[in-house]
């Protein structure tokens, strides 16, 4: 499966087209929707996600709620459009009046992008960089996702830090984890640490500053033997991490144990082979679900770190690119904390990679196909 996505903040729509989406799936604009309503909420959000109710319309590849296998666009109107459409018109010239953005931010891709693509005014940049490019692509995992779940794989996310306030929950079980985070603002399983996130978010919004933090994926119910250990670019880990890091804003990724393995002994590290009955199990998940690239069948737990969000309304130090004087950043409407939004990007990209694997191993043209030979694969391997 492949996706494009196409769109900026402020133009009339965002746009994904699926491919290799197998057919026979039931697939519905509103599954698509209750997905992306979870991307817009969190504590920390600025006023865009009051203009926005992001719903997307499925334009091709679905008839009667099956896909047909042909490629599935997607798209997302964008309601701000209304307040943005001489600025962001595709034909004409700027409106009169119309300022240019030529202050870059650090840590944008204002300064980087200009220079990159030959743009004068930073919005050119700033409004395909934004991460409202990331309800296009929720869209697109909403549909590996969707597939999935009709093969009873699913998918949860949950906060585990916020502005360096760190959560507890390695002795909470995993649905009573989704559960929690489910109904919290910052997504967040234990509800002490949530109320000093809270805090953290609270006084960086008053100090004209912003915060990032850390997400947990988990997804359960995967077969053993996704991905592979025989080419590099075949490895689930790397290509979970590849999704995962290019998601904005995204500095760090850990798969299971992640840094905290390298401080370990071998034997604290690797989870010693146990029988569940006639299977084969583990006494530990510290590999995440994952070794040799491929999966374990034990839950696959990935984890991103998300820097701050880097319009600060107490601008750092920038250089004014017309007059090429020391000015401060320009200051955007933005958010002080994404992080629990961002946890929902990261299951669509988390979604986006195992789905795909899916596929290569079992077959891609249609559900009926794929469930046939997972259904075949897993007697097998209880054979073993
Ligand atoms: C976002 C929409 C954006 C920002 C945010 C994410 O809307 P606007 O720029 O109109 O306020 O809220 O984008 C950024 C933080 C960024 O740096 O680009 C969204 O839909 O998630």
């Amino acid at each position: 499966m492949r996706y494009l996505t196409a769109g900026e903040s402020h133009g009339k729509a965002l746009v994904s087209v699926v491919e290799g989406c197998p057919a026979g799936l039931s697939l519905s604009a509103e599954d698509i929707n209750a997905i992306l309503a979870r991307r817009q909420r969190g504590y920390g959000r600025g006023g865009r996600m009051q203009i926005e109710r992001d719903t997307a319309q499925i334009i091709s590849g679905v008839r009667f709620g099956e896909t047909l296998g042909g490629p599935i666009a997607l798209l997302i109107e964008n309601r701000d459009w209304a307040n943005w459409s001489t600025a962001m018109a595709t034909e004409g010239a700027p409106p009169q009046g119309y300022e240019p953005v030529t202050r870059p931010r650090p840590g944008h891709a204002d300064l980087v992008g200009a220079l990159k693509y030959g743009r004068r005014d930073l919005r050119d940049v700033l409004e395909r960089a934004s991460a409202r490019e990331t309800a296009a692509r929720v869209a697109a995992g909403a549909v590996a996702r969707e597939l999935l779940r009709q093969i009873d794989v699913t998918i949860f996310s949950h906060v585990t830090a916020i502005g360096g306030v760190e959560a507890h929950t390695t002795d909470v079980d995993y649905d009573r984890i989704a559960l929690t985070a489910e109904t919290s603002d910052v997504r967040c399983a234990d509800d002490a640490a949530a109320e000093a996130m809270r805090r953290a978010i609270d006084d960086a919004r008053e100090a004209g500053d912003t915060v990032g933090g850390v997400f947990e994926v988990v997804c359960l119910g995967l077969p053993p033997g996704l991905g592979s250990y025989v080419q590099a670019d075949r490895r689930l880990d790397g290509r979970l991490a590849s999704a995962l890091m290019s998601i904005q804003a995204i500095k760090g990724v850990e798969i299971g144990l992640g840094f905290g393995a390298a401080a370990r002994r071998g034997s604290r590290v690797h989870d010693a082979i146990t029988l569940a009955g006639e299977r084969y199990w583990r006494a530990g998940n510290n590999a995440g679900g994952l070794e040799g690239g491929v999966t374990t069948g034990l839950p696959l737990v990935a984890k991103a770190a998300m820097k701050p969000i880097s319009t600060l309304t107490s601008p750092l130090p920038s250089v004014d690119m017309q007059s090429h004087q020391a000015e401060e950043a320009a200051v955007e409407r933005s958010d002080v904390c994404a992080v629990p939004a961002a946890a929902i990007v990261g299951e669509a990209a988390v979604a986006w990679v195992v789905a795909d694997a899916v596929l290569e191993k079992f077959g891609c043209d249609s559900l009926a196909e794929v469930r046939r030979n997972l259904a075949a694969y897993l007697a097998d391997v209880a054979e073993r």
